[in-house]
């Protein structure tokens, strides 16, 4: 869709945690869980009566996906093999919560590359898939930290969630409800991750990212406009997870698989291409954008052989690593903040004039893409 007046992207920022686990760590913690569990259950698994874990390995991990390593907010946890989960403590009313901390720097580096006063911001959007509690809103606390005035809410659409983010701040800036708004997407993705699930357990990471969008007609500054956006789901289970405060009956306590991200990556892998290629195919058209004019894809970063087919169908060609660029290898999947990093760490480069197009997608099923040129 045509949007006149436009919203444009002004800044941009990244809060990457400082612990980092390889593949190797991660593979070599992994295995010893392995190896007590099956240890401890040799009976059973001798017995026929339940299956010995196999181990994980690092090199299936890099040929599957891409990914050679993650960020994460605590890595001790994570690779003890007795805990297998990230070691976060509650913390008390009065403190600022995990994901609005890790949104002040993500949002304050934004702020900055715009030129903006957190005064001036009329809306927060905490967009992730997951959040620290029920209420009050993630946003509204990241709001009273940061001196932002207006309003704030969070919203959750999985991997899409920042770009569904971006189409929510910029129709309201185009609607002339607000003229500034930060879209903050603080992934926590340990704390979800199944971490003693072989099939899943290299997936994630940790991070934060952030964008400040304002009416066009404010700024003269280096900016990335909005020409269009375009979301759509699809409803599917094939990624899941059932936590929930329904869920959470005195009779439902119990360790249960289902709590956790859970995901049948084989077919999410075969269904969810051709949709997100048909999107982008159909948001370009209607947009009146042509394969050759773009010079950059901010894809979703889940998976590399994902990215290099939809950059395939997308430009009718291979695209160069400069064309679309992944940092997936660093950062694993962060669900929605995927297509953020790669657009924060890959577009200062960009003339004005260039075009180009971020894409998320995942659980929903779900598909955002945003088509920007630089001005
Ligand atoms: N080490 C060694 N072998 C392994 C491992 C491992 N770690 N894991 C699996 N194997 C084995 C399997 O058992 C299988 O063996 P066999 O052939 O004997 O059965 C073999 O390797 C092949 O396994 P797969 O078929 O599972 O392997 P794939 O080639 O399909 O790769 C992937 C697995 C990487 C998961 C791939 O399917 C994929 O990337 N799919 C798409 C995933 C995707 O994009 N998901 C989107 C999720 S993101 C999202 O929506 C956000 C949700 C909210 C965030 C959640 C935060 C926690």
């Amino acid at each position: 869709m045509s949007q006149e007046p436009r919203a444009a992207i002004t800044g941009s920022g990244v809060f990457t945690p400082s612990q980092v686990v390889t593949n190797d760590e991660l593979v070599v913690a992994f295995n010893a869980y392995a190896d007590r569990q099956n240890a401890e259950h040799a009976g059973d698994i001798a017995a026929g009566t339940c299956e010995a874990i196999a181990h994980s390995s690092a090199d299936f991990i890099t040929s599957a996906s891409g990914i050679e390593q993650r960020f994460v907010l605590d890595k001790t946890g994570v690779l003890d093999p007795a805990r297998m989960f990230p070691s976060l403590p509650a913390r008390s009313d009065d403190e600022p919560g995990q994901m609005a901390e890790m949104a002040l720097k993500a949002c304050g580096d934004a702020l900055g590359e715009a030129g903006v006063e957190p005064g001036q911001i009329d809306a927060v959007i905490c967009a992730a898939s997951n959040h620290e509690r029920a209420y009050p809103a993630i946003a509204i606390e990241i709001q009273e930290l940061l001196g932002t005035s207006g309003f704030a809410f969070d919203m959750n659409v999985a991997c899409s969630s920042a770009t569904f983010g971006i189409q929510a701040a910029a129709d309201m800036i185009r609607a002339g409800s607000i003229q500034r708004a930060i879209v903050v997407n603080p992934e926590i993705c340990s704390a979800h991750l199944e971490w003693r699930d072989r099939d899943c357990h290299f997936i994630f990471g940790d991070v934060c990212t952030a964008v400040v969008l304002e009416h066009e007609a404010l700024t003269d500054a280096p900016r990335f406009t909005i020409d269009s956006t375009r979301c759509a789901t699809q409803f599917s289970n094939n990624i899941r997870n059932n936590d929930g405060f329904l869920r959470r009956t005195r009779d439902q306590m119990e360790d249960r698989r289902d709590m956790q991200f859970m995901q049948n990556g084989r077919k999410v892998f075969r269904e969810v291409l051709p949709l997100v290629a048909d999107h982008i195919a159909a948001h370009m058209a209607e947009a009146g954008w042509h394969a050759d004019e773009l010079r950059r894809l901010w894809l979703h970063q889940a998976n590399k052989s994902m990215n290099d087919f939809i950059g395939r169908k997308v430009l009718g060609r291979v695209p160069t690593p400069q064309e679309q660029p992944n940092i997936l290898q660093d950062y694993a999947n962060t669900s929605s903040a995927g297509s953020i990093i790669a657009f924060a760490q890959h577009s200062a480069d960009m003339a004005p004039g260039d075009k180009g197009l971020i894409c998320s997608f995942g659980a929903g099923y779900s598909v955002g893409s945003v088509l920007l040129t630089r001005m």
